[in-house]
């Protein structure tokens, strides 16, 4: 697989002679500073290509060009904004760019409940944690019938056995502070959201309010209406994909449960398997990411892997472990639910260039320090890619490919 790495543009603090040090071939990146809604034009696709080329380096996918939300719930100038769409798309083709990876979840891009959870080795990774998720929801969020909810929510596959997330919400109500809501509210709106060119940034002044604002805009969504506003987006864009030879790949939803009422449609391998018949084409196509596919509990994502790699286009490698209660977490890239060793085994197999990125690092040994991104750490991703890069090197061997580690004389 091509190395790849997730990189937030010049600003980032983790720059690109450092990632060519540790073995990066290709850059997955997004133009962060275009607003939603707005055409990328070659001018700034093509100065923010050759700048990465500068380093010996490509461009190699997009992540994300936003779906906007009137596109997902089906707004009155939905056909607008799919033009829109259109016209970055034929930009980053001619400027060379053929890989997109985007997401059709409604409001939120993905959630975590706390981004600094301590691992018994010391370092700190994501963590979801459901009753404070539900507490954000009832308590501060205030949605309506958030509560009713709760009270039937039941845990999939044997996990959660006897819990009763609403009444841990409701003892959590008891113990919180103004503070301790404050600092929930910016892991689960500001500091996963602001950064990955959502509808949420840094200073928002009322988040909550803009939270429900976005939420009410899909009353009436259910999982059919998104369905086919999905359906009606990928038909619209296919004949240019075709045209430019461009390869979509829908990022699954980020936890894989429905949340906060709305429909979530891109989570198990029905859904999946549904979206790429739905649409045959082989441009509409998918992100493996197998971490988001390992936190839910009913997914097998080996056998995902297998049944889907054929129209992968990018991978994204991290892993989930999910404790008995239903909470889940990062793994080492080495355990967790996803059986990394093994995907890399068939991804290599179908195409020894798709494009890979590790996902989610620990953060580590002063990642803390820098002000990275969440779950976006220099060190920690770094020890995952180092990882990776030898089961990579494995299973060449294996499989008979010529395995060669960038950046030395060998
Ligand atoms: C978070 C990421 C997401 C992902 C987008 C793709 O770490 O997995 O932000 O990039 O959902 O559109």
């Amino acid at each position: 697989m091509e190395r790849t790495w997730r990189w937030f543009g010049k600003n980032d603090r983790i720059t690109l002679a450092m990632l060519k040090q540790i073995g990066v071939e290709g850059i997955v990146t997004a133009l962060h500073d275009v607003p939603l809604g707005e055409v990328w034009t070659r001018e700034k696709i093509s100065e923010l290509r050759e700048y990465i080329e500068s380093f010996g380096m490509r461009w190699s996918v997009v992540e994300s060009l936003p779906v906007v939300e009137t596109i997902k719930y089906g707004g009155p100038d939905r056909d607008e904004q799919i033009e829109v769409y259109k016209q970055s798309l034929r930009n980053l083709s001619a400027e060379g760019i053929h890989t997109i990876c985007y997401n059709f979840m409604p409001v939120l891009d993905w959630a975590r409940t706390d981004l600094r959870h301590e691992n018994p080795n010391g370092s700190t990774n994501l963590y979801f944690n459901y009753a404070e998720f539900a507490y954000f929801d009832i308590y501060i969020l205030k949605r309506e019938g958030a509560r009713e909810e709760w009270a039937s929510f039941r845990f999939p596959q044997g996990y959660g056995e006897g819990r009763d997330v609403l009444s841990e919400a409701d003892a959590l109500a008891k113990t919180m502070t103004p503070e301790k809501d404050h600092d929930l509210v910016e892991s689960i709106v500001i500091k996963t959201q602001g950064f990955v060119s959502g509808n949420f940034k840094e200073g928002d002044e009322a988040p909550v309010q803009k939270f429900r604002d976005f939420l009410s805009l899909y009353k009436g969504i259910d999982k059919a209406k998104l369905r086919a506003n999905m359906k009606y987006f990928l038909d619209a864009i296919m004949p240019t994909c075709e045209e430019c030879g461009m390869n979509m790949c829908v990022h699954p939803d980020d936890p894989p449960i429905e949340i906060l009422g709305l429909p979530r449609i891109v989570r198990t391998e029905e859904d999946i398997r549904w979206l790429l018949e739905a649409v045959p084409n082989r441009h509409n196509g998918l992100t493996f990411c197998a971490g988001s596919l390992s936190a839910g509990a009913y997914n097998n994502v080996v056998e995902m892997a297998r049944e889907f790699a054929p129209r992968t286009h990018f991978v994204h490698l991290r892993s989930c472990h999910i404790f008995p209660n239903g909470d889940f977490t990062e793994a080492s890239h080495l355990g967790g639910r996803a059986d990394i060793i093994e995907l890399v085994r068939i991804f290599e197999k179908e195409n020894p260039s798709l494009p890979m990125r590790v996902d989610h690092g620990m953060t580590m040994l002063g990642d803390e320090e820098k002000g990275y991104n969440a779950g976006y750490s220099f060190l920690g991703r770094m020890f995952a890619l180092g990882q990776v890069q030898g089961i990579i090197a494995t299973v060449d061997r294996e499989l008979g490919i010529e395995y060669k580690q960038p950046g030395f004389f060998d």
